[in-house]
């Protein structure tokens, strides 16, 4: 008899900086959400697919769990919490690199509920500061019983073993995307996503936080170009000056740098047109942010 097909929607949960868009990058074998040493680079619920002949698995990677009363922190707190409530499956992701404080603590009692369904990754195994027995050990305490596999996403150890048993756990149903599809993103989302991890890529301190990228426009050329018109909003003026850079050099810089991973991530060249305005609100705008933060 042959196999059922099985699918799943797996939340990818996990502190700030554990590595969770970096596994779903290494699982579907594509760049489909951004990447970057700066907590808090994931903001939105990004899909990413996994298709196999007998098997489908979507994975939400969700914006590190922060506790904080910042209006911006809540929404990506709410949109992880949300997935968490919908996915069929969780995978929990943590850093074995830091000890888990109360920031681990937190996120490991919120997933008290959903335990049955829930597997642990312990990342970073590559990294010379790994504690892999602390990890363990923390989740022993906190969730007893979980499936635990160590992995490095980075480098694709361990990563094999953790999707054979997320497909056998995996549910009996149809695929929910065609098999050619890795990611379910518009082309202008993740072109500002590329643009705002150059940002976080290359700016310090507060500023990668105080910036969204704003959609203008797009259109296609002629000649098959993409012409993408965007605008960096950032909170201060002094901010805006850092964001252009001397002579401009720094927002070029930016530019040429997404453009050439947007021309490997698309199948026509993109060319971007950046600008960069000041505004002090934008993270207070309630509205505003219920658009950026899905
Ligand atoms: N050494 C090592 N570094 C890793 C590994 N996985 C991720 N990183 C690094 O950890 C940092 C954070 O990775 P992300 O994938 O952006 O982490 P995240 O959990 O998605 O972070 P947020 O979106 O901010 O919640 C980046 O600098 C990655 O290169 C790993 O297996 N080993
Ligand atoms: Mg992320």
């Amino acid at each position: 008899m042959e196999q059922a097909h099985t699918s799943a929607f797996v939340a990818v949960v996990g502190r700030p900086s554990a590595g969770k868009s970096t596994l779903m990058n290494t699982i579907c074998g594509e760049k489909v959400a951004i990447v970057s040493p700066v907590p808090q680079t994931t903001r939105n619920t990004v899909r990413g697919i996994l298709t196999r002949p007998d098997c489908q698995l979507v994975f939400l990677d969700t914006p590190g769990l922060h506790d904080s009363d910042k209006a911006m922190n809540k929404r990506l707190k709410d949109v992880a919490v949300k997935n968490l409530d919908e996915a069929d499956m969780v995978l929990y992701v943590i850093d074995s690199t830091r000890a888990p404080g109360a920031e681990e603590e937190a996120i490991a009692s919120l997933l008290v509920r959903f335990a049955e369904k829930t597997f642990a990754a312990v990342n970073k195994i590559d990294a010379r500061e790994s504690d892999v027995s602390k990890a363990r050990l923390f989740l022993m305490e906190k969730l007893p019983g979980l499936k635990t596999f160590d992995i490095s996403a980075e480098k694709g150890t361990g990563v094999d073993a953790l999707v054979a048993a997320l497909s056998l756990a995996a549910p009996v149903g149809p695929a929910y995307y065609p098999d050619d599809f890795y990611t379910d993103q518009e082309p202008v989302f993740r072109i500002a996503e590329i643009v705002r991890e150059k940002v976080f890529l290359h700016t310090r301190d507060e500023l990668p936080h105080a910036v969204y990228v704003d959609y203008v426009s797009h259109h296609m050329l002629d000649d098959g170009t993409l012409v993408y018109e965007g605008i960096l909003v950032v909170e201060r003026e002094s901010q805006k000056g850092i964001v252009i850079g001397k002579g401009g050099a720094m927002i070029q810089q930016l530019r040429e740098e997404a453009e050439k991973d947007l021309n490997d991530i698309f199948p026509y060249p993109v060319r971007l047109s950046l600008k960069v305005k000041v505004d002090p609100h934008w993270k207070r705008d309630e509205k505003l942010l219920k658009r950026l933060i899905q």
